[in-house]
């Protein structure tokens, strides 16, 4: 099977923050999962490069467009490669090739009638790059998510004929409610459509950076069409002398923040659907990180610098922390004491610690050999369905749930030393078939919870189970090894602060 996971492309106007990391860590870890699973995977992240948001920030700073946004893609592109995201591909939407056929695909929308000339006035913000409805107006006039004054344009430009989907979209959300996760946000964009779908501006003739319409170089398109067709264009051009299109649309799933559902649910497929091509499966819409009650962001200036995180306690405490301390779909804060809470109690602890002792006492009570040996029953009922579950909840992109469950017998496999007592039984030679059991036990239980957990904590669970002995990364039951491997001691996988 197919899957092609995609984040939003971000806006190289200023610097990367965690919350930009964050959704490309919640899309890398489906496509490792998937991976494991034997998927042919693709994943994209990228940066966002024209409109508003990239003119004005260069206009303030002095530079060019390009060059500012020459300057921040690399710092992008470094972040999500700090955060260990395995993407496929890094777009940027002044690549030629992204331009060439975001040119095309406006031209096909074109010829299929849903382009006319006209007058545009409303309220605009430039920070979204968005024309507000009246429905999307903070008090004095102001974009709720920015905090700004929005400007009040008229322009004559191309327009996208968005009003002739709405019936279209009603039923395909009405239909199919997984296409929307989680579900309120299903209704959030169900409820837009309703409320009545206007024509939308597919051109700007104010501004000049920005990819030019073919048949009319004077107007540029719309940021918002020309980024939302990204996650086409890619596959277009990822791999040289390749279209993956046909391999990879239409999108298995587009991870993105709710400040951007309208452009996801309703802008985007119509778009599509007017270019003749299917819309995407599903689309994930997660929550923000907050810093104390406020949402981090650039604009805000509140933003937690993940390159220092990643310094002090490593990609995987990272990737660990956002999906276990925020439920994916919700808001939630984080905060430095948070990051160190849970990566003592429960990175050092509960997995590291089980992990070190488990190793030490096979080297010490069994010469390194892992017991063969007939598995542990009341282990064996505890891990059954373990792969199916969390694979079943990472089908539905739920990220937190998956890790709780596999957390579960992570604390299940920690009582399970101090029950059995491995140090006790290895005094007694009478117990030596239980203790062979038990070492048995730990080793294939740490081992399927390696598996399960590499895509959230790649760099620690790769060198665990190097030292299991495990050379494969795809998901295998408990007790589908029974033992006589030879496995090796650890330094702490997370060592204490
Ligand atoms: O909107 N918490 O770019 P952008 C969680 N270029 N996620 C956050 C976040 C936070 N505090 N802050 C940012 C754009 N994000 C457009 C997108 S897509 C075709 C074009 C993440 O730089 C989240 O995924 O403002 C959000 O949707 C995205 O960054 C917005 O990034």
């Amino acid at each position: 099977m197919s899957y092609y996971v995609t984040t939003p492309i971000y806006y190289s106007n200023g610097e990367p923050h965690l919350g930009h990391a964050y959704s490309t860590m919640a899309a890398d870890i489906l496509a490792r999962h998937m991976r494991q699973r034997g998927e042919d995977v693709f994943m994209l992240t990228g940066t966002d490069e024209h409109g508003e948001p990239i003119a004005l920030a260069a206009e303030a700073e002095g530079v060019s467009p390009q060059e500012l946004v020459d300057r921040n893609a690399p710092k992008f592109e470094d972040l999500v490669e700090r955060v260990d995201s395995t993407h496929d591909f890094f777009i940027r939407t002044t690549d030629k090739g992204h331009v060439e056929r975001v040119q095309e695909l406006v031209t096909r929308v074109r010829d299929n009638g849903y382009v006319y000339q006209g007058t545009y006035e409303g309220w605009y913000c430039p920070r979204c790059a968005d024309f507000k409805n009246e429905s999307e107006i903070g008090p004095g006039d102001t974009c709720p998510i920015h905090e700004i004054p929005l400007l009040r344009e008229k322009e004559e430009n191309w327009f996208f004929r968005l009003s002739a989907f709405q019936e279209k979209l009603e039923k395909l959300y009405e239909d199919e409610p997984g296409r929307i996760m989680p579900d309120f946000r299903r209704n959030e964009a169900l409820s837009f459509i309703r409320g009545g779908l206007r024509d939308v501006s597919l051109s700007r003739s104010q501004l000049s950076w920005g990819v030019p319409l073919p048949w009319d170089p004077d107007q540029v398109m719309y940021v918002w069409f020309d980024a939302l067709s990204n996650y086409y264009t890619a596959l277009g051009y990822a791999r040289e002398g390749e279209d993956l299109s046909e391999r990879y649309w239409p999108a298995s799933w587009h991870i993105l923040a709710k400040d951007i559902l309208k452009f996801h649910a309703v802008y985007w497929p119509a778009f599509l659907m007017a270019a003749g091509l299917e819309p995407p499966q599903r689309m994930f819409i997660h929550g923000y990180l907050l810093m104390g009650e406020k949402k981090m962001s650039k604009s805000l200036g509140n933003v937690l610098d993940p390159f220092e995180v990643i310094e002090k306690f490593g990609a995987d405490a990272l990737r660990f922390y956002c999906f276990r301390e925020v439920s994916f779909g919700q808001d939630g804060s984080i905060s430095t004491e948070g990051f160190e809470k849970r990566y003592e109690s429960e990175l050092a602890n509960d997995f590291g610690n089980l992990a070190s002792r488990s190793l030490a006492m096979v080297d010490r009570y069994r010469d390194g050999l892992v017991p063969e040996t007939d598995a542990d029953p009341l282990l064996l009922a505890d891990f059954d369905g373990i792969n199916e579950r969390v694979s079943a909840l990472l089908d539905e992109a739920q990220i937190g749930q998956a890790l709780e469950e596999i957390w579960v017998l992570v604390r299940r496999l920690n009582r399970y030393v101090e029950e059995s007592q491995p140090w006790v039984l290895a005094k007694d030679e009478g117990d030596a078939a239980r203790l062979d059991q038990v070492l048995n036990g730990l080793t294939e239980g740490l081992r399927v919870l390696s598996l399960l957990l590499h895509p959230y904590l790649p760099n620690s669970t790769a060198t665990l189970l190097a030292a299991l002995g495990e050379p494969e990364l795809s998901l295998r039951e408990f007790a589908s090894r029974s033992g006589g491997q030879k496995v090796e001691r650890i330094e702490p996988l997370f060592p204490k602060l």
